[in-house]
């Protein structure tokens, strides 16, 4: 099909350009085809041939697995895994010195007590649910990617001009974070976080039933220098949250608002809530001092009956929370219920003011069973995934108003089926004011039979679907790894990111002090073995294909440092050290410097080599350390 398209010289992007020209080259097609389906269209315009570049990156989750990966869309080829949470075998990520401080540097002093006495520097797991990019003017900008650890109560930020982590915090006080969002207006800005679980604020081991003084806790991080600015406890168990176009709210759904916690007491009630945090006057609070400290961090009490809040009744455990495009609707998806929850951003002007809380809702359309997540398209509709029902729906929010209203309307117009079960979903744009109604993914947490069987694991199945002509069309399968929760869709020319590191990059200060402090120049390809009692520092440079260092001499006991700074200057050059028998490895990029640190303790000489591929001599890249027995 593809191989046809370029025989008559015509790319995918012409295609997708010229909606004619798409309609008549997929017309010929399908007579030439024969059998080929009226499909062909799409399809089409989904392949992404040899070559060509994605017009968007999607930037994924990846559940339990801790990391966040990059795949292109529409071709849904993976095109990079960034290690965040997880320790990283190719990369060194959670081994290097710089990955470590990234890792511990902001935890609280109790985390890395507790680590240190399991000979942990780190966590060795994460569970990354929700990857947002932040915003300028409720538009995406290219700056940085946010994202939860839900398993260890953490909040990270990837750099996207070099798409590393650069900064990982321990959230005190919550107990698993779980909803993120980035402030869409005026900026990024605050970055909001929903701590899930319910635990006593002091939570020091002197009670557990005292339930009725379990809290939830809403985290306010300054996306700039992910500080903790505050944070306000509500009633229930926080889910998922999102913001508003005006920088006015933040809304988190509830679920457990009986605030038991056993499944029973969690589900009985018909009716839970969204919380919706004032912004101004959590400010102005805050400011007034209206706080306690708890673990250094600003504490407010936004619990029912506060002016902080307010809770709008939602049926029963509400979870994916989506700000429409419109700036003016969002979205509360039922869960347990088979509606979602429109609610008007202005409308909620009055409810804090004291009109009666779900004055707010102007549409609350029936769409199917088990609806978790909404995306959409930028031209009115929205797109929900039925989790039970197995399907996509795609519905109208102005009929779905109207309905509400009292019109004699049927707001959706598609159901599709999805394999199977879908969690959250995404379109282009889709969670910005430039949603452009291209196309959605839809992360079904089962693929059962779609694929090649591996085995009792199987991958999940996230897949594509064409929405560019008003209707639901999947286009494609594409098999992932445990477990992507979600994901966003960016356009291309929003993210740009470097081929070649700076040297001056903030990422290895330390090893630039230490150096600085050795009388090593690391810029100009200085090499070097510094002794220092126990410890020795080893300074070499690496360039295709070898290491400036042919081989080095430490005593068995020695603590060591490897600093290896790749001089190399060119795209896609990026060199490795691994030493042998050590479980020592680091990427080191062109222009970067990386290190790490060992105990030397086995006598004998050991190999360390180059594991990145960079030359014809690649394998002969390589060095020898020798240990001299103590
Ligand atoms: Cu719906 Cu963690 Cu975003 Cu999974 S959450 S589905
Ligand atoms: Cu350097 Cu392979």
């Amino acid at each position: 099909m593809s191989e046809d398209i370029k025989n008559e010289g015509v790319t995918r992007r012409d295609i997708l350009s010229s909606p004619a020209k798409g309609a008549m080259i997929a017309g010929a097609l399908t007579v030439a085809g024969g059998a080929m389906m009226p499909t062909a269209a799409a399809a089409s315009s989904a392949e992404v041939g040899p070559g060509e570049l994605d017009d968007y990156y999607g930037f994924w989750s990846s559940g339990q697995a801790g990391e966040m990966r990059i795949i292109g869309v529409p071709s849904m080829r993976e095109l990079m895994r960034v290690p965040v949470f997880n320790i990283c075998s190719a990369t060194g990520w959670g081994i290097t010195n710089e990955s470590i401080k990234v890792m511990s540097e902001n935890m609280l002093p109790e985390t890395n007590e507790f680590l240190a006495k399991r000979g942990l520097k780190t966590y060795q797991n994460g569970d990354l649910h929700h990857p947002h990019m932040s915003f300028t003017d409720g538009t995406y900008d290219g700056r940085y990617l946010f994202m939860n650890d839900k398993a260890n109560t953490r909040v990270a930020r990837v750099r996207a001009d070099i798409m590393k982590c650069d900064k990982i915090i321990e959230i005190p006080n919550a107990s698993d974070i779980h909803g993120l969002r980035p402030q869409k207006f005026p900026r990024t800005g605050y970055v909001f976080c929903n701590g899930e679980h319910r635990v006593p604020l002091i939570n020091d081991g002197s009670n557990m039933d005292d339930v009725a003084n379990y809290v939830s806790i809403f985290t306010a991080i300054d996306g700039d220098t992910m500080n903790i600015e505050w944070q306000v406890l509500v009633s229930g168990n926080l889910d998922n949250c999102d913001a508003d176009y005006k920088g006015k709210y933040a809304m988190s759904s509830c679920y457990n608002s009986e605030e038991g916690v056993t499944l029973g007491e969690m589900t009985e009630a018909e009716m839970d809530h969204v919380v919706v945090f004032n912004i101004e006057r959590i400010e102005a609070a805050v400011k007034a001092g209206k706080y306690e400290m708890h673990k250094g961090v600003k504490v407010l009490d936004g619990r029912k009956g506060s002016d902080l809040t307010v809770y709008v009744p939602i049926p029963n455990s509400p979870h994916g929370v989506n700000s429409a495009p419109d700036q003016k609707h969002v979205m509360v998806n039922g869960k347990l219920s088979p509606t979602v929850t429109v609610i008007e951003w202005d409308k909620l002007d009055a409810v804090f003011d004291g009109a009666e809380p779900r004055s707010c809702v102007v549409a609350e359309p029936q769409l199917g069973l088990g609806p978790l997540h909404t995306a959409f398209d930028g031209k009115g509709n929205a797109y929900t995934t039925l989790f039970l029902d197995s399907q996509a729906v795609m519905w109208n929010v102005d009929k779905a108003i109207r309905q509400y209203a009292g019109e004699d309307v049927d707001p959706i117009i598609q159901k599709t089926d999805v394999m199977y079960q879908p969690g959250h979903n995404h379109t282009t744009m889709g969670e910005t004011k430039d949603a452009d109604g291209q196309w959605l993914i839809s992360l079904n947490k089962f693929s059962k039979d779609r694929f090649l069987n591996v085995g009792p694991l199987k991958p999940e199945n996230d897949q594509l679907l064409n929405i560019q002509d008003g209707k639901l069309e999947v286009v494609h399968d594409g098999p992932t790894f445990a477990e992507p929760h979600d994901c966003i869709l960016v356009r291309a020319d929003i993210v740009n990111p470097v081929n070649v590191y700076d040297r001056n990059d903030p990422l290895w200060e330390d090893a630039r002090k230490q150096a600085a402090a050795d009388g090593v120049v690391l810029e100009d390809g200085h090499d070097e073995v510094i002794r220092d009692g126990n410890k020795v520092r080893v300074y070499m440079y690496s360039s295709a294909p070898t290491f400036s260092m042919e081989k080095f001499t430490v005593k068995q006991g020695d603590e060591v440092t490897v600093y290896v700074t790749n001089i190399d200057d060119v795209d896609d050059l990026t060199h490795g050290f691994t030493l042998g028998n050590h479980g020592v490895v680091m990427e080191i990029g062109p222009q970067q410097t990386a290190s790490v640190t060992f105990t030397a303790d086995r006598p004998g000489v050991h190999w360390f080599y180059c594991q990145w591929f960079c030359h014809a001599l690649h394998m002969e890249m390589r060095g020898r350390m020798l240990v001299e027995p103590a």
